[in-house]
């Protein structure tokens, strides 16, 4: 068996970038043990998805958006793809990881932690460090690069870690974002981001329901046909969506 072949694969599936982490090297503090998706794990193959330039800058987030439901659909087929394929190739086990969602919504972790860290995981697997937007920086696509991952019990060798420092300080993505949730070196301020980069997500929807249970019928009726509860409404059937990519997009870095 080889990385190459693999490699090949996933490239010809569509990724643009193909990673291995054995899974010793996957370190990742506040994510549960590899062992916990794939019992017999040793390895994981991380593929990332380069975001489309004209649409990562759009100032309209709705097209942003779209491009994102875009490479999910492709990702999380190519997901599926890539886990039978490595079972039918080389007899092996091979579980695929969640680009975002299904999230674990329980005690402790509440939908902030995943099941595997993709940053982490692409990390250990040569595709990136970390910058200062706590994202995962690639040399040659810069932060504009989304992941997934498959485990797999086939003893793969990590894959070369990137050594250069990607990040030059700049300071963009912490001055830019509208929530300030970057200000504190080495942590986002989940709560802050999620205010502002998801609008009408969980937190909304409470707030509205909460709102509408203490209201006169009159009143109620003005809240249906307010734009926030037609958004929360078209969130429920479309899914998350992000009003904000601020610090993904002014990084300049490795671009
Ligand atoms: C939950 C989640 C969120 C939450 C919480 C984010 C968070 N702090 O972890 C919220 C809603 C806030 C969020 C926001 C965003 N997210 Co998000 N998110 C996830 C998800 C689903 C799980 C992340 C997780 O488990 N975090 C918990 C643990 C792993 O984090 P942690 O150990 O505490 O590590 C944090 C810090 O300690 C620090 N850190 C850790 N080690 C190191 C080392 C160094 C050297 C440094 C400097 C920092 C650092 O970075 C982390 C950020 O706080 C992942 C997908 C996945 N399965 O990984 C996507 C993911 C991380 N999100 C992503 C993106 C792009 C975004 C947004 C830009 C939104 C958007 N429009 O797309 C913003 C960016 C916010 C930011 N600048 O941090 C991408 C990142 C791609 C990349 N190139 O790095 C991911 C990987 C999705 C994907 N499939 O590609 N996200
Ligand atoms: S996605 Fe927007 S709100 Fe969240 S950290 Fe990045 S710039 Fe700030
Ligand atoms: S915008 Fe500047 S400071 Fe922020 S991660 Fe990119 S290079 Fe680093």
């Amino acid at each position: 068996m080889s990385k190459e072949e693999i490699r090949k694969y996933g490239l010809e599936l569509g990724a643009d970038v193909v990673g291995f982490a054995a899974a010793g090297d996957y370190k990742s503090p506040r994510t549960p043990e590899l062992t916990a998706v794939l019992p017999s794990v040793k390895s994981v193959v991380v593929l990332g998805y380069r975001e489309v330039d004209g649409s990562l800058d759009s100032p309209n987030p709705r097209t942003s958006m779209t491009e994102r439901f875009g490479i999910m659909d492709v990702a999380q087929k190519n997901n599926y793809l890539m886990a039978r394929w490595l079972e039918n190739r080389f007899r092996a086990k091979a579980a695929a990881v969640a680009l975002s969602y299904p999230l674990n919504m329980g005690a402790p972790y509440f939908g902030l932690v995943a099941d595997v860290s993709l940053r982490h995981a692409a990390v250990a697997a040569g595709l990136g460090v970390f910058g200062r937007h706590n994202l995962v920086i690639h040399p040659k696509f810069g932060t504009r690069l989304i992941f997934t991952a498959i485990l797999t019990d086939l003893p793969l060798s990590s894959d070369p870690p990137v050594t250069e420092e990607l990040c030059n300080d700049c300071g963009l993505c912490v001055d830019i974002c509208p929530a300030k949730a970057l200000e504190t070196e080495g942590r986002t301020e989940n709560m802050k981001c999620l205010r502002v980069s998801q609008p009408y997500g969980i937190g909304s929807a409470i707030g509205f329901l909460r709102k509408l249970a203490g209201a006169a019928p009159e009143e109620q009726k003005a809240m249906f046909m307010d734009p926030r509860f037609l958004s929360l409404y078209q969130a429920s059937f479309i899914g998350f969506q992000y009003e904000c990519f601020r610090c993904l997009a002014v990084c300049p870095a490795g671009r």
